[in-house]
Formats: structure tokens, sequence, C-alpha cells
């Protein structure tokens, strides 16, 4: 298997999974600052122009959460994908809250604070979002009150793409009022097989 990817990003989830497997994959950096998404070679696995893509024989997938989906469905051993189909149920409830409710506020952002060229920012944005995920936050710093994963007891997918999603939430300093947010985090990411934390993946030059 191939990743495609670049440190501070997304590709972190389907990194973290990855590792948890203990599956070999060969990792591909994709440098963003060098517009490598954007070189023809790249384009031909994701038109997108997005990491990560994984490559896994004649298979091609993009969009990070459906990678920890499809890798924790590939290898069921590991116990990821929960096998009672209510925790299932929950177990994509949260892998797409992650993506929708918590993570398109950070990249709204990220994208009017960093990303998108100084004249097309909209400051007033920014404060919008950091309101709209403050309350979806509250909903899952409620939900997470006396449990240790977001479903059931052990680990699943969910975990991964919710874990990385209130890092980066942490980076845009998003968690405070959030106390079982960020212990469930910080206990996320002293797993052995974590991956490194968003703000030391930033620092990397
Ligand atoms: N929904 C996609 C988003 C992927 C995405 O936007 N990746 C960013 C890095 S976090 C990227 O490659 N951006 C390059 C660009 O948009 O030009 C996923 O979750 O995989």
């Amino acid at each position: 298997m191939k990743l495609y990817e670049f440190g501070p990003t997304r590709s972190i989830r389907a990194r973290w999974i990855l590792q948890e497997l203990g599956v070999d994959f060969e990792a591909i950096t994709v440098n963003l600052r060098a517009g490598g998404h954007r070189r023809p070679e790249f384009l031909e696995i994701n038109p997108a122009g997005k990491v990560p893509a994984l490559v896994d024989g004649g298979r091609v997938l993009t969009e990070s959460a459906a990678i920890v989906l499809y890798l924790a469905e590939k290898y069921p051993e590991a116990g990821f994908l929960p096998s009672d189909i209510g925790q299932r149920a929950e177990m994509y409830r949260w892998t797409l809250f992650a993506v929708t409710e918590l993570e398109q506020p950070l990249w709204r952002i990220a994208r009017h604070t960093t990303l998108y060229p100084q004249a097309e920012r909209l400051p007033g944005d920014v404060s919008i979002a950091q309101r709209e995920f403050r309350e979806m936050a509250a909903v899952l710093e409620h939900h997470m009150s006396a449990r240790a994963f977001v479903v059931g007891e052990r680990v699943s997918a969910a975990d991964f793409v919710v874990a990385f999603t209130l890092d980066w939430a942490d980076v845009a300093g998003l968690l405070g009022g959030f106390p079982q947010l960020k212990d469930y985090v910080q206990r996320m990411y002293a797993r052995p097989r974590a991956p490194r934390h968003i703000r030391d993946l930033l620092a990397v030059p």
C-alpha cells in the first residue's frame, strides 16, 4: 500500500490507522508547500489535488475518513469496526459528525486566517465558525463524559478521525472549556502507535 501524505494535514487520519494496524505501507510525501499536489503525476491519483490518497494494489482511494473506514473493514481482526450493527451505526455517526460538524468550521477558520490570499479572507466568518465549532464540540463533550472512546468500550475507526479533528481544534485554540475532549485527545495521542501532533508537524520545515 502507498499513502500519499503531507505532515500536518488530514493525511494523519490515514497514517494513524495504518500505524495502529501495523501493516506495511510506503509513505510518499506530497509537499503541499512546494505545489506537489498540483503535479500531473499526483493529479492522476487524486484529480482533486488533495491529500491523503491511498493506493492499495489497483484501488485508489481518497477522502481521509473513507480511507480509515476502508482499512478498518479490510482488517476486521483489529476490531476497529464494531461487529454489532448498533455500535457500527454509532461509529459512522461520530465519524461523519467529525468531518461535517467539527471539521467544517475548523476548515473555514484555516482558510480565512491563513490559506486564502489576504484579500479573499472574511474575518467575520472566523468568529461565526468558532461559535459553530464550540456548539458542536459541546455536544461531543457531553457524549464523552464518563467514556474512554467515542463508541462502546474500545477504540474504533471513529476515534482516529475524531481525535485528529480535536487535535486540529486544539491548534486552533478551541478546546478551552472542553475538559473531556482535552483528556480524550491526550489519551488517544498517548497510544503507542499514535501519530505526531499537528503542532509538532507544523514545526517541520
Ligand atoms: N475531504 C478531504 C479533504 C482533503 C484536503 O483538503 N486535504 C488538504 C490538506 S488537509 C489538501 O490536500 N489541500 C490542498 C489544496 O486544497 O490545495 C479529506 O478528508 O481527505
